[in-house]
């Protein structure tokens, strides 16, 4: 016995005209339970509407663009014999990220209610990415309470009760399904409890999640790490992937212009975006770049100051060279993408420099001058064969491991910056390194090096040894992970257990990609460089 059922919008929370920007049935077409009909989009989430119902759709009642609200008629659907339309409270509406919540059990009345992981349909160990609330915290109905990542889906899970939160019982990291208890909530007598069916559908943009840059230092520094004003992700149409891709450059997808179908914003868009945002950050087109000065909060993107400097006196305008616009491009990427940390060591490098300059006297009649550049490529090659970590490469999920050690140095050179690269470096003599390094500084101010001579480094010395300096932070030069900045030595008093003794004394800076590298690794990498340093013995254990 067949039956025509209606599928209605179940409860969307607070959103009463909400358009259809998607749909994804016709008459006709066979349908199961929970198949997607169309997504609404709201101001704050865009959420999938599942069928609750199992047939063949009869009638489709709403179009691209309708403007609809719980209850409204979206289908018909003739049911078969067998199957039975669910009660109306078991209807969900589906988040962006396809998985259908329902909402966790709260208590009726007042009390503790511990609220769980909805039905995130067939994820099982998803982890917290973030997490919105603590200990003491109230919270409303609908209120983020943390967002869960699987490989497919980004997903806020939205609290079902109001209250004050007794307990939390995840941290960042955690793993969760479906029933984990997130947190517990006092409600209080007063206090509402949402029924099961008011879940709202968790926004795969909300706006917390959006403007919880990936760390401290990608905010501060960063120009795409743009924590809104307005409510992130409103008319934002994106894939979990390309939104989880956002979050973790920093980048507010309701800036970003959609290239995609159906006005959705595509991976490319968000790599327009970001090159947009940092071209501008050297040559002023950021507005047109982002579409606009938007918001007003303090992190929003301005655009490049343009300052009448003839008004205050005379000047002088020089076109940049082509090497700096081209490392200017290079560095301002790397600046903003690379959530990069500076770590400092002193290298204890008396006997080295006494040796050096022994070697360079007995070796005076061949021209070939050995360098402290030299010993410090060597050290670090032994230190990348000890911490292979620095011998690697982000490629998306994966890390590139390198067998081959390709040390770049920065070069000044009239034009600007240029990395030489002395390849296989862990094959090479400190005389034939300092030789080679020569020549190849030498071609650099001369404007005569290749592209070969620049490319397929590993890591990248910058020594401003020669200039003076005490400590800088280099940048990360992509798509390595790691680049060691040298000043000028200087003799220093070091206690020896007794007394001061004069010590001659290198700063070291090392910038690595935390990403890669965290502070410890990056610490016993430059403990261990100043340690080979400080005794060039250790080279051959
Ligand atoms: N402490 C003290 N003295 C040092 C030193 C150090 N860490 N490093 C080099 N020196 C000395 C050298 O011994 C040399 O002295 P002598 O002439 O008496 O022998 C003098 O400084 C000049 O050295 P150099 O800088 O010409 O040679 P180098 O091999 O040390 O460096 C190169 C070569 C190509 C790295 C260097 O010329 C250069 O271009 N440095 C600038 C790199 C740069 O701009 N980095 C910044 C990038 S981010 O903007």
């Amino acid at each position: 016995m067949s039956q025509i059922i209606e599928v209605k919008v179940p409860d969307i929370g607070d959103f009463e005209s909400v358009p259809v920007i998607e749909l994804y049935v016709k008459v006709g077409d066979s349908i199961k339970l929970d198949d997607a009909i169309c997504t609404l989009e709201s101001d704050k989430a865009t959420m999938d509407v599942p069928s609750t119902a199992a047939g063949v759709v009869t009638e489709v009642l709403v179009s691209l663009g309708s403007k609809v609200g719980e209850g409204a008629l979206l289908i018909k659907v003739e049911a078969g014999g067998a199957a039975a339309a669910p009660a109306p409270a078991a209807q969900a509406a589906a988040p962006a990220a396809a998985p259908t919540p329902v909402a966790a059990a709260p208590a009726a009345g007042g009390g503790v209610v511990e609220v769980k992981v909805p039905d995130i349909g067939d994820f099982a160990e998803v982890p917290v990415i973030e997490l919105y609330v603590k200990v003491g915290d109230s919270i409303k109905v609908d209120d983020a309470i943390a967002t869960l990542e699987s490989d497919k889906a980004t997903m806020d899970v939205p609290s079902t009760v109001s209250g004050v939160i007794k307990e939390v019982l995840v941290q960042l990291g955690s793993k969760v399904g479906e029933g984990t208890v997130l947190i517990k909530v006092e409600t209080g007598a007063s206090a509402s409890v949402a029924a099961p069916v008011a879940q709202a559908p968790a926004p795969a943009a909300a706006p917390a999640a959006i403007s919880a840059p990936v760390s401290a230092s990608t905010a501060t520094n960063a120009p795409v790490a743009v924590a809104p004003g307005l409510p992130a992700g409103s008319k934002v149409h994106a894939s979990p992937s390309v939104r989880a891709y956002a979050r973790e450059l920093g980048v507010d997808l309701s800036k970003v212009a959609a290239t995609g179908p159906k006005n959705r914003i595509v991976k490319e868009d968000l790599t327009k975006y970001v090159k947009g945002v940092m071209s501008g950050a050297i040559s002023g087109p950021v507005a047109s770049a982002t579409g606009g000065v938007v918001g007003g909060g303090v992190l929003d993107l301005l655009p490049w100051p343009k300052v009448n400097f003839e008004k205050f006196g005379e000047i002088e305008v020089k076109p940049l060279s082509r090497i700096k616009k081209i490392s200017g491009q290079n560095l301002s990427r790397n600046w903003v993408m690379i959530p990069a940390v500076t770590y400092h060591e002193d290298a204890d490098i008396t006997d080295l420099e006494a040796f050096r300059v022994q070697l360079n006297k007995e070796n005076e009649k061949s021209g070939n001058k050995l360098t402290m550049l030299a010993f410090l490529i060597k050290a670090c090659v032994k230190a990348m064969q000890r911490y292979p970590e620095f011998n690697s490469s982000l490629d998306g999920d994966n890390l590139v491991m390198k067998k081959y050690f390709n040390i770049g140095f920065a070069a000044d050179t009239p034009n600007g910056l240029v990395v030489p690269v002395i390849k296989n470096a862990e094959k090479k003599g400190v005389f034939e390194i300092a030789k080679e390094s020569g020549e190849l500084a030498k071609q650099a101010r001369d404007g005569k090096l290749k592209p070969a001579d620049m490319s397929g480094a590993c890591f990248t010395i910058s020594s401003l040894g020669g200039i003076g300096g005490t400590y800088f932070a280099p940048i990360v030069n992509a798509p390595e992970v790691a680049i060691l900045g040298v000043n000028k030595s200087a003799l220093k008093p070091v206690w020896d257990g007794k007394q001061f003794v004069p010590r001659l004394t290198l700063p070291l800076s090392l910038t690595a990609d935390h990403r890669v590298i965290d502070g410890a690794l990056a610490t016993r990498f430059n403990v261990y460089v100043a340690e080979l340093l400080a005794d060039m013995r250790r080279m051959i254990v």
